[in-house]
């Protein structure tokens, strides 16, 4: 039929790159963006088919993130606003690496069937598409249009370029049917901010010195914080790497993989910025960490990683339920008991981890990869989860944010301007701007600047809540990375046999050491990860369990 008809003739147009295997990873599909063209292409047909599916507005999202400027990637924002559902993954795979036209026309309609998806009927589709400041985005992106356009009923909204989460919270608010627009975004960040800054405790000096110094890794973050930053009160923000021309190139010795990575200054900072208030962002702004500059004779950085923005936002938290529970401690206990709780990856730092256990909190640990963490996020009433690099958020259920609305209101007719009052305010206002589909450094930055202010602290206030472990992560290139396989939150090793044994007792020579590996999810290789008590121990765990790897 007509259907067949147009997806056989546009995809003949798309041949596929020859001798490359593409899988749908953590981070959808990415590699060098002269291949990816049919990739994309295929991806547009399977957001229109999600699209149909959920009867509801996809996303597609053309980024690779902190990758260097010359690769891209794809990946697909659900209706929820979350990452691609799990189930669908390996028809992606599927459908990225068919043959040709004929065979991948002959795995879409089986696909369809299966799936009870009808097409050319009263259902239509929609899929909005967003992409970063990357010169190759502009053709990709046209071969997304033209995959979704060959799905009979199903029309593409290119929304231009904007950062991975606000392409993430666009679809999530349009599916609630809430205002969606860009413009929206930037209103109910700035909004709840302001709502958060007039709820701090005392009166906060804000000196000169007070400024926030932003690198936005010559990324689409930059250029959106700079809009941003128009629209707030009470904060300076001066961005650096910005994008603009003869600033840089995108990720390259700037942006906040670099700087966790490699621990020393991104380029456009220095002596000057010594003690300053530094942040730096991924290219695609949905990575944060923090950073001051430490001595005027070397490039070193104190880095305050997501493990610490983890740590800044549970106190802030658990201090506002505290608050609540005091006087409602009857109701709260008996009724609406609000479970906090915390999710970290394997990478988070044991001193963290520490920390927020003796913080009396519950922390949980999954796999690498946002979805395992967002899922598991996401079944606390409220539910904190970062990854060592950066990416996090914090979830609220519908149940607590439901509560929080009727405890608000009966607070403003019997105890107006009390404290319980200000911490439903301040809640509630966190709920807001904080992005609820996906880790979003824009929304990061401002609740971290909300927080230090109430706190009262500098960054080197901050920063001492507890001091890091040392620690060190190599790679080792292997041939078939799938040999590895690791449970309990990646932190064993299963098979290959006796190669967790080894580790263990490597692990044994150093105090406090503790180590792991596991499969990448987005390069060829294994990751090692090692920590002990000392710089020298670190580096020397990690080598030791490499050469078990290789
Ligand atoms: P892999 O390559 O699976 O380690 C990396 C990051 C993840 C996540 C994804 C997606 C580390 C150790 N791993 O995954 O946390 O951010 O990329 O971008 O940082
Ligand atoms: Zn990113």
């Amino acid at each position: 039929e007509q259907q067949r008809r147009v997806l056989l003739e546009s995809a003949s147009r798309f041949p596929i790159p020859q001798g490359v295997k593409l899988s749908y990873g953590t981070a959808g599909f990415r590699a060098d963006a002269s291949i990816l063209s049919s990739t994309v292409f295929r991806v547009g047909i399977l957001a229109a088919l999600r699209s149909l599916k959920t009867q509801s507005v996809i996303g597609l999202m053309i980024t690779a993130s902190h990758n260097q400027v010359s690769d891209n990637g794809v990946k697909v924002a659900d209706p929820s606003g979350g990452m691609l559902t799990q189930e669908w993954e390996p028809f992606a795979d599927a459908l990225a690496n068919a043959v040709d036209a004929e065979h991948l026309v002959q795995m879409i309609s089986e696909f369809a069937k299966k799936e009870n998806i009808s097409f050319g009927g009263v259902q239509s589709a929609e899929v909005l598409l967003g992409r970063d400041t990357r010169p190759s985005g502009e053709s990709l992106l046209e071969a997304a249009k033209q995959g979704i356009s060959s799905v009979v009923g199903a029309v593409a909204t290119d929304l231009g370029i904007l950062t991975t989460p606000q392409l993430h919270w666009i679809v999530r608010s349009r599916n609630k049917s809430k205002k969606s627009s860009e413009t929206d975004y930037f209103e109910q960040l700035s909004s709840s901010f302001r709502c958060l800054m007039d709820l701090i405790p005392r009166e906060m000096t804000i000196s000169e010195t007070d400024e926030l110094i932003v690198d936005g890794a010559n990324g689409v973050g930059g250029e959106k914080l700079e809009e941003l930053k128009k629209l707030l009160n009470g904060l300076v923000i001066q961005v650096r790497n910005s994008g603009k021309e003869g600033e840089g190139v995108l990720n390259q010795g700037v942006g906040a993989d670099f700087v966790q990575k490699e621990k020393v200054v991104p380029s456009g900072f220095g002596q000057n910025d010594v003690g300053m208030r530094c942040a730096s962002l991924d290219g695609d702004a949905d990575r944060l960490v923090y950073f001051h500059v430490l001595s005027k004779s070397d490039n070193k950085i104190e880095l305050v990683d997501g493990d610490k923005i983890l740590s800044l936002f549970a106190l802030f938290i658990k201090e506002q339920l505290s608050i609540l529970n005091k006087k409602e401690e009857k109701e709260i206990n008996d009724d609406h008991p609000v479970s906090l709780g915390i999710v970290q990856t394997a990478y988070a730092n044991g001193a963290s981890t520490d920390y927020l256990k003796q913080l009396g909190l519950e922390v949980v640990f999954t796999p690498t990869g946002v979805k395992y963490l967002h899922e598991k996020a996401s079944e606390y009433d409220i539910g904190i989860y970062f990854e060592a690099n950066g990416h996090g958020t914090i979830l609220f259920s519908e149940n607590v944010l439901c509560w929080l609305e009727t405890r608000n209101k009966e607070l403003a007719s019997t105890s107006e301007g009390s404290e319980q009052q200000k911490s439903v305010k301040r809640l509630l206002a966190v709920s807001e701007l904080i992005n609820q589909a996906v880790g979003d450094a824009l929304s990061g930055v401002l609740l971290v600047e909300t927080i230090l202010r109430h706190m009262g602290w500098s960054i080197q206030r901050w920063s001492e809540l507890y001091q890091d472990l040392p620690s060190r992560q190599l790679k080792v290139k292997v041939v078939d990375r799938t040999a590895v396989i690791t449970t309990n939150a990646e932190t064993e090793v299963v098979k290959p046999s006796g190669l967790q044994e080894a580790i263990n007792s490597e692990t044994a020579k150093y105090p406090k050491g503790r180590s792991f590996i596991r499969p990448s999810g987005t390069e060829d290789v294994i990751r090692v990860y090692a920590e002990a008590s000392t710089q020298e121990a670190a580096d020397g765990l990690a080598k030791s369990v490499a050469q078990h790897v290789d």
